[in-house]
């Protein structure tokens, strides 16, 4: 029922259309198609249209000799090599133990081939060094054909996703995962860097404003730490949305649990959020110190860093300078106003200012819990910056109100107070701006119409430090349940599947991280409940906070080692790790005092009026981020039904909203290995590899790959989906099982199984039937085409 040319090559098969306008842009004749050996050829007789039409596209586009000697092996390292090998897929390889994985991806690294395949999941092994495989020659290279053309790449998990999405109209979503430092969030990268490219809009000024999301965001959300020096201090989920017809035409970007306490203070050898020094290093250079109230003799001291590094060190990197300067240009292409961008440095300057506001006690006959501000001028700066009088910021920090029995009372603060309450307002503008950014970027590319879309899930990798506090206890939470879901999705929900349909496959055993998950959401004893229980009394302490700890949570997974007063370790999936509960309550607590919040919305700057607009309690207070109890749908989890998920709110953004996006879509693996924790490039440490593919269930996942199932659909959705390759269009088949053979049959696959109400098909036979399916549409439509005569 196609109308018209346009039509037709906006409808023509996704894949296929791409190429096509692609080859023709610069010849957009209609009649010219005619000349094009593809179609003349398809005007003749049968072909495999898809295979010949990407070969007929990788021969005429200059690809360079690389693309073109695809089968011939280039030896000078940081070159890939373009040539498939057995080993590229681990499930292919005849004899499996965990020496043979390691030996192959040893020999792969070796090779700089990082990527390798279990099945459908991906291996991604860091470089710890730039590669030339990501080139536009490379996303031309790895575009709608069929995987085992191509060695493994990311490039391929993101065209995965991408024809997935485009053939079924289903959502999808790519999960990373990995320790910290193994490469997650540069995956992220390329993978958003790929979707832009294949969902090519001819709106280029959308493409580069998605592509700046990820950079901008990273500047305040990412920071140096121990382990990694540009590490995600909070989860992010973006979504890319695209038209049916596989356009891109926006994004969203969700953020999770974001480490604001780095705002106000750093472990020994790490550093602030990237923001705060390339704005000190942009200022300077600008000369606009002043113009932000800035000191110049000496940076501030939220982002002095501990061991006598000088401002000479921030104001002479080059590498700070440019990335202030790259930032500006984000907020430009994105579309924020210079207003908002002017706001915002403004309160990352009063930010920095608050941090030098100092205090001391006043110590007199009657009082001794009194305080006040020695060095006025860094107060008077903040405030300038914030648009609030000094008094009123000065009698919020020193004071504060308390109303009992209907009679307000200003009680005064003492020094540790004021300091607490100091930094509390630090790290509320911080992540309150930090929200508002990404709601910002989210208006700005806000789609109105409806369409599917891609999700990205790049989260902070798994950490143990030699000190690990509350923060890594969250980061760690979070690990678990993205493992729980990888193991849910791998094991437990395939394997309870062939049971319930009849479907003989031999089970696999695989490390269960339940009981963990268990310990510490589960409701009322689980360690979170524990934690906001404790966090509700004011007179509670992070001794009794650990004791609580000790005596109710009898689990294996935890203990309480005799030498360390106020510690306790966690068996994690991914390793032992050992908290110290310093601050634990306080952290969890993360109040911020309602005079602070009063003296914030006389602002008369609008962004921060914005910031702090959401309502009062009754009494006056600011809504406290504790103690609301959560109660996450059991259904995320398939089985088994009987577990609650409960948190507190701090968590609300986090696991649950987290884990209910990603449901929803087709998943998508990724999992990135470190091979050495030096960042060296070329090492690759056998141990460190080892213990990683052991903690991610590797070889269990190879062995699930092999003898398993991955894809099971039902008779009706399968007939549905693929009448086309062995009924007519207009014979409309019924969806029975007989039917379902009839097209697998004809499709001529082998190795698939029947359920009671499914079709059970390993992950190769998927591609090669879409492969088929698309090739198909693609023919009838050139035939259609010249049946209608716009072709000749
Ligand atoms: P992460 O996201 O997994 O850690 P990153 O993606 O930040 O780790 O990677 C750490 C570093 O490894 C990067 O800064 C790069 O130097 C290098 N790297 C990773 N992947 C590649 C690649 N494909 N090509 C070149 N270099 C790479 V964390 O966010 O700490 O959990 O919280
Ligand atoms: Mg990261």
């Amino acid at each position: 029922t196609l109308r018209n040319p346009e039509e037709w090559c906006r409808s023509f098969s996704h894949f296929i259309a791409q190429c096509l306008i692609k080859d023709f842009e610069t010849r957009p004749s209609v009649t010219h198609l005619l000349e094009h050996p593809f179609i003349k050829q398809a005007h003749g007789k049968e072909m495999a249209l898809g295979q010949q039409l990407s070969t007929l596209i990788c021969e005429q586009q200059d690809l360079g000799c690389k693309l073109k000697t695809k089968h011939e092996r280039i030896n000078t390292r940081k070159t890939l090599i373009i040539e498939t090998s057995p080993d590229d897929d681990l499930v292919n390889l005849e004899f499996l133990d965990e020496e043979t994985i390691i030996k192959h991806l040893s020999k792969r690294y070796d090779e700089l081939q990082i990527y390798t395949y279990v099945g459908d999941i991906l291996i991604a092994l860091n470089p710890f060094q730039t590669l030339s495989i990501y080139s536009p020659q490379f996303s031309k290279l790895y575009h709608g054909v069929k995987r085992a053309d191509n060695p493994p790449h990311i490039f391929a998990t993101a065209d995965a996703a991408y024809q997935g999405m485009v053939t079924f109209c289903k959502d999808q979503c790519i999960i990373i995962s990995g320790e910290s430092g193994a490469g997650k969030t540069e995956s992220a990268h390329l993978i958003v860097q790929h979707l832009t490219f294949l969902g090519k809009a001819n709106n280029r000024t959308l493409r580069e404003k998605i592509l700046q999301v990820n950079p901008l965001v990273e500047a305040f959300g990412n920071a140096c730490t121990a382990i990694n020096d540009n590490s995600s201090r909070f989860g992010k989920y973006l979504e890319m949305k695209f038209t049916p017809t596989g356009a891109v035409m926006g994004a969203k970007i969700s953020e999770y649990l974001l480490e604001k306490s780095r705002v106000i203070k750093q472990a020994t050898g790490e550093k602030n959020f990237h923001i705060f020094y390339y704005i000190y290093a942009g200022l300077y250079h600008q000369e606009k110190l002043k113009k932000y109230r800035l000191p110049d003799k000496k940076p501030p001291r939220y982002i002095e860093n501990q061991h006598g590094k000088v401002m000479q060190d921030i104001v002479s990197s080059k590498l700070y300078k440019e990335q202030f300067d790259a930032i500006q240009d984000c907020f430009r292409i994105i579309g924020f106003t210079d207003e908002e961008v002017n706001s915002v440095y403004r309160i990352l300057c009063a930010i920095l200012n608050t941090g030098n506001i100092e205090f001391t006690a006043i110590t007199s006959q009657h009082q001794t819990d009194k305080s006040e501000v020695p060095n006025v001028e860094a107060l008077e700066n903040a405030a300038a910056l914030l648009c609030i009088g000094p008094e009123e910021l000065t009698e919020a920090l020193t004071s504060h109100c308390v109303v009992t029995r209907g009679e307000t009372i200003i009680r005064t603060n003492t020094v540790d107070k004021a300091t607490d309450v100091r930094d509390a307002m630090s790290k509320a503008l911080y992540g309150r701006l930090f929200s508002w950014i990404v709601n910002r970027i989210n208006a700005l590319l806000h789609v109105a119409e409806s369409g599917m879309n891609v999700g990205i899930l790049d989260i902070f990798g798994f950490e143990n430090f030699k000190k690990n506090s509350f923060e890594q206890l969250c980061i760690n939470i979070a690990n678990e349940q993205i493992q729980f879901y990888f193991n849910q999705h791998i094991f437990a929900l395939e394997q309870m599947e062939y049971q319930s349909e009849g479907v003989d496959a031999s089970l696999v055993e695989y490390e269960d991280n339940r009981p963990i998950l268990d310990m510490f959401l589960q409701k009322p004893m689980g360690l979170l409940s524990l934690l906001d229980e404790e966090s509700r009394f004011p007179q509670a302490t992070d001794q009794t906070l650990v004791d609580k700890f000790e005596d109710n949570l009898r689990y294996k997974y935890f203990w309480r080692p005799k030498r360390f007063e106020l510690c306790f370790g966690i068996q994690h999936y991914a390793g032992k790790v050992l908290y110290n509960v310093n601050g634990f309550l306080e952290k969890n607590r993360d109040t911020l005092p309602a005079d602070i919040v009063v003296v914030l919305r006389t602002s008369e700057n609008k962004l921060l009026q914005q910031l702090f607009s959401s309502p009062l309690t009754k009494t006056g207070r600011c809504q406290r981020l504790v103690i609301k109890v959560l109660i996450i749908p059991v259904t995320f989890f398939a089985p088994p039904p009987s577990l609650c998920f409960v948190s507190s709110l701090r968590w609300q953004y986090s696991l649950m909203d987290l884990l209910s996006k990603m449901v929803v879509g087709q998943p998508h693996f990724v999992r990135c290995i470190k091979p050495n924790d030096d960042r060296q490039a070329l090492r690759f440490f056998k141990e460190r590899v080892m213990v990683q593919l052991r903690y991610t269930g590797i070889l269990e996942t190879v062995n699930i790959r092999r003898q398993g199932y991955s894809h099971r659909i039902l008779f009706e959705e399968f007939v549905n989906r693929y009448y086309y390759l062995a009924f007519r269009a207009h014979q409309m088949p019924d969806s029975s099982k007989e039917n379902a053979v009839a097209i697998l049959e004809r499709a001529k696959l082998e190795n698939w199984v029947l359920g009671k109400t499914k079709v059970f098909l390993k992950y190769y036979h998927v591609e090669q039937l879409n492969l088929l399916l698309r090739e198909l549409i693609a023919r009838v439509m050139v035939m259609q085409a010249y049946t209608k005569g716009w072709l000749g």
